[in-house]
Order: C-alpha cells, then sequence, then structure tokens
C-alpha cells in the first residue's frame, strides 16, 4: 500500500486533494465489509463505516479493517446513514466525500475516476454509472427495474442520469455543505438528482464497473416499489400540475363523455342505465378532486418559491 500523508494524498486521480472520506452506510455486511475497508482505505484519508443498527458485527471487523466506526442505536434506513456522513464531513476537513456500498459490489479502485472531476474543477456530485458505457452483468430483472426508477427520476429532475439509483458517489466539499436529506428509506439517490440544480451543484457520471454475489437480500421487486414510490413522491412535490392535474383533467373530460353519453341514451331510448351513470360521477369525482389537488399545489409552490 502507497503511504500517503493525510490531506495530500494523489490517490491515482492526478493531483492533491485535501482529504478525501470514504463513508460506506452498512446493515448487516459482516461478509464483505472488512475487504471493502481494507481496499477503500488505499483511496482515502480516512474510511468511515456507518453502521446503521446492524445485528452481526459488521461494527466490529469494520474497526479491524482500520475504519472509523459510528453506530445508529437502531435501524433507520439509508437516507439517516448518508446524513450521518455529511454531518460528519461538514464538521471535519474533508474535502471529497465518498459513499460507497458495503456489500462488495462496488470496486474501490474506480475510486479515483470518481475524484477526478471534483478535482479538476468539472463537477460538485460524481455518480458512478453502471451504465455508461460499460457492460454491467447485472441480473435481468435487477437491470430492468433500475432503468425503470433511472426513467422515473428523470422525468422528475431537472438533471438526467444513466444510472439514478447507483450508490457509488462523490461530493464536493460544496455539496457537503448543501446537502442532507429527509426523505427516509432508499431514495435518497434520487433525492440528490432533483436536489441538485436547486442547490446550484453540478453533477456529471463516470463509469464504475458493478460485481453481483448470489441473491441480494432484498427482493428487487419489494424493494423497487418502495423506491418509486419515494420517486413519486418527489416528482409530486416538484411538478403538481403534470402529476395530479393531467390525470385529473384526462378523468374529468371521461366522465363527462360518459354522462354525456348516458343522457343522449336516454333521450334517444327512454331508458336510464344506472350503471354507466354511475361510473360517470365517480370519474368525474375523482377527476376534480386531483385536478384541484394538482392547482392547489402548485398555487402553494408558487407562493412560497
Ligand atoms: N444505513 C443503512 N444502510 C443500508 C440499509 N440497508 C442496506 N444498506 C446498505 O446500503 C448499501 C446498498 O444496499 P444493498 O442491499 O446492497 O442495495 P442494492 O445493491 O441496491 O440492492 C449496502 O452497503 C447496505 O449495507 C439500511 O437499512 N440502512
Ligand atoms: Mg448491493
Amino acid at each position: 500500500m502507497s503511504q500517503q500523508s493525510p490531506g495530500d494524498g494523489d490517490f491515482g486521480a492526478g493531483r492533491a486533494r485535501g482529504r478525501v472520506v470514504v463513508a460506506i452506510p452498512c446493515f448487516n455486511e459482516e461478509r464483505f465489509i472488512g475487504s471493502v475497508v481494507l481496499k477503500a482505505r488505499e483511496y482515502a484519508d480516512q474510511v468511515m463505516v456507518i453502521d446503521d443498527g446492524s445485528s452481526d458485527r459488521t461494527a466490529w471487523v469494520a474497526e479491524q479493517a482500520g475504519a472509523t466506526v459510528i453506530r445508529h442505536e437502531f435501524n433507520q434506513g439509508k437516507a439517516a446513514a448518508v446524513n450521518t456522513a455529511l454531518e460528519y464531513a461538514r464538521n471535519s476537513d474533508c474535502n471529497i466525500l465518498v459513499l460507497l456500498d458495503g456489500d462488495g459490489q462496488h470496486e474501490p479502485a474506480d475510486i479515483p475516476s470518481l475524484l477526478k472531476p471534483i478535482t479538476e474543477g468539472e463537477a460538485d456530485i460524481v455518480v458512478g454509472s453502471r451504465f455508461l458505457g460499460v457492460k454491467s452483468h447485472i441480473p435481468r430483472m435487477r437491470a430492468l427495474g433500475q432503468r425503470v426508477l433511472t426513467f422515473a427520476t428523470n422525468v422528475g429532475a431537472d438533471v438526467k442520469l444513466t444510472d439514478s439509483q447507483s450508490g457509488f458517489r462523490a461530493f464536493s466539499r460544496k455539496t457537503v455543505e448543501a446537502l442532507s436529506f429527509g426523505q427516509k428509506g432508499f431514495s435518497v439517490e434520487s433525492e440528490m438528482q432533483f436536489r441538485a440544480k436547486e442547490s446550484n451543484l453540478r453533477m456529471r457520471e463516470v463509469p464504475v464497473g458493478v460485481a453481483y454475489y448470489g441473491r441480494g437480500k432484498r427482493s428487487p421487486v419489494g424493494h423497487g416499489t418502495m423506491v418509486l414510490g419515494g420517486i413519486l413522491r418527489l416528482i409530486s412535490g416538484r411538478i403538481p400540475l403534470v402529476f395530479f392535474g393531467v390525470p385529473g383533467g384526462a378523468l374529468l373530460a371521461i366522465g363527462v363523455l360518459q354522462g354525456w353519453r348516458v343522457v343522449q341514451g336516454y333521450n334517444a331510448t327512454g331508458d336510464f342505465y344506472m350503471g354507466p351513470a354511475l361510473l360517470a360521477v365517480l370519474f368525474c369525482i375523482l377527476g376534480s378532486l386531483s385536478l384541484f389537488t394538482g392547482l392547489i399545489l402548485h398555487a402553494i409552490k408558487s407562493v412560497i418559491k
């Protein structure tokens, strides 16, 4: 391992860049965390593990491997762990914060390419993309899910990425000072993409590899649905008129059309069809509610802008 004095590390990215801290949010990762920490130490001045209430020996293994460990007493979700890492970085002399998964899926040797756009002054957030000019061997269902989540995030966010869900990221000092996250759970990656522009943070992607060992701990469908729920909440906050107003308007139009047909049928035949009439009323009510929700949220947003 090359010897670096803290703060002037080169770490292969070509230029001194102040202190680099790698933070690894973890939940029950005793199997992989030791080797991840050891490898990451080669590219950072400090490696931190945020142990989010693990019930296994994640914290102990991480410490043995040379990481600084911060423990949450109970499991609070990834966003809370990312917030802890950001807070630690803010209160220290960290210049670049790198986030890395603790399950061995990311290759710490990719860290220098994430640092480079920041040290060269080209970006504030660098995302390690699994889909940018690299052929990643990702199980098909997972790759599909990741693409759907990226598509949904790109619909609502101003910044467009090829991999919105990658947990492998680097943040400049400016980002560390600007961001902390409100969302619980696993939409934190998408939330960054939503908030980058308003915080005036430039996002860039660089290609990274990813490895899959056996089955993941969580079901891709259950986990993906939770993330999608978070992304839809973000979109509804960002563009309420499109999110609620457009479907509301469409439902209202269908309801009115349906009602018109019922009335016409009654005029022509004298028969009144209760089922279609109730359906028309239901569509009109739901459509109006959604339309007004969109209008009201849009108005509130304009006022507090
Ligand atoms: N802080 C925290 N980290 C978690 C939690 N669940 C998973 N992680 C970590 O987040 C990273 C990515 O999780 P993983 O389950 O591999 O997600 P996937 O690779 O996107 O399927 C790993 O380092 C996990 O240990 C949690 O509840 N809290
Ligand atoms: Mg993983």
